[in-house]
């Protein structure tokens, strides 16, 4: 099978043409196989490019490096977004496509230089909609007490149709996320299991942040935990709504508009290569 290696800020991805068929070419336990960095071709995640069953232009799935299926993915689609320019043949600077995903229709448009806005739609705060049982069904989880291995952490939630777990930290540095990413994505109160980010203020434009995937572990960047981070960095008073985010592979342009609520994320999306891979 052809594949094509794309990585946004280190967060890499193996990029399937997928439209000749409405359903992925692979299972999600090809995809782990994939995925390994020794035994395969190494990656955070499987996107399948789908031909679209509506109106909008195509369909994004996505299988991550255990074989699970995250609703989303914000650095995989600036990744998909160049990749179907690859596949169409032209890169339109300025064009926007609509892109069908389990988190509904995204948005990115082609800025050109490998750059890529996503609009991420509308950030979901609701406790039912994270989903977390940290607060009641139809309350905001902003600053609330978690205890993860006996540590007390102050934590707020937010989908961007994934969930997240955002924790405001004086020092990113001193959390050591080995030891307790998966206690936050596997803690009883995430239904769904969590993404988790630790997040330092440097100033109310500058946010830094260090994140835990669910499905995935340790990564350079997620691009839904960074829009993420800017909407709980609003609700907690400590980022204005045009904030850059700093992860360990680069940086990412995030801003919660206040006309429209939604979150609009501009990054990049680099291609590494092309292969073939027996299956
Ligand atoms: O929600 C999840 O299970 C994530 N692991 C999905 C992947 C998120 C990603 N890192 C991002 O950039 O949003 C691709």
């Amino acid at each position: 099978m052809k594949f094509t290696k794309y990585h946004g800020l280190g967060n890499d991805f193996i990029l399937i043409d997928n439209l000749s068929s409405p359903q992925p070419l692979l299972s999600p336990d090809d995809a782990v196989k994939l995925c390994d960095r020794h035994f395969g071709i190494g990656a955070d995640g499987v996107i399948f490019a789908l031909p679209s069953d509506n109106s909008n232009d195509y369909s994004m799935r996505i299988f991550n490096s255990d074989g699970s299926e995250p609703e989303m993915c914000g650095n995989g689609i600036r990744c998909f977004a160049q990749f179907i320019t690859e596949l169409e043949g032209i890169e339109r600077v300025g064009k926007t496509y609509s892109i069908n995903t389990l988190a509904g229709v995204i948005s990115p448009t082609i800025q050109g230089h490998g750059q890529v806005k996503v609009d991420m739609g509308e950030p979901q705060l609701l406790a039912q909609q994270i989903p977390t049982t940290l607060a009641e069904k139809d309350e905001k989880v902003i600053n609330k007490l978690l205890v993860v291995n006996n540590q007390e952490y102050f934590v707020s939630c937010v989908s961007m149709g994934n969930p997240h777990c955002l924790v405001f930290v004086d020092n990113i540095d001193s959390i050591d996320l080995s030891s307790i990413g998966s206690l936050f994505e596997y803690h009883s109160c995430f239904p769904q299991k969590t993404n988790t980010e630790f997040i330092q203020v440097i100033n109310p434009h500058y946010l830094k942040m260090k994140v835990w995937e669910r499905g995935a572990g340790i990564t350079l960047a997620c691009g839904t935990g960074a829009c993420a981070t800017v909407v709980a960095g609003v609700l907690n008073n400590k980022c204005e709504r045009k904030t850059t985010v700093e992860l360990p592979g680069g940086c990412l342009d995030i801003e919660w508009c206040e006309q429209d609520n939604h979150v609009y994320m501009t990054g990049p999306a680099t291609k590494v290569f092309v292969g073939e891979v027996d299956i």
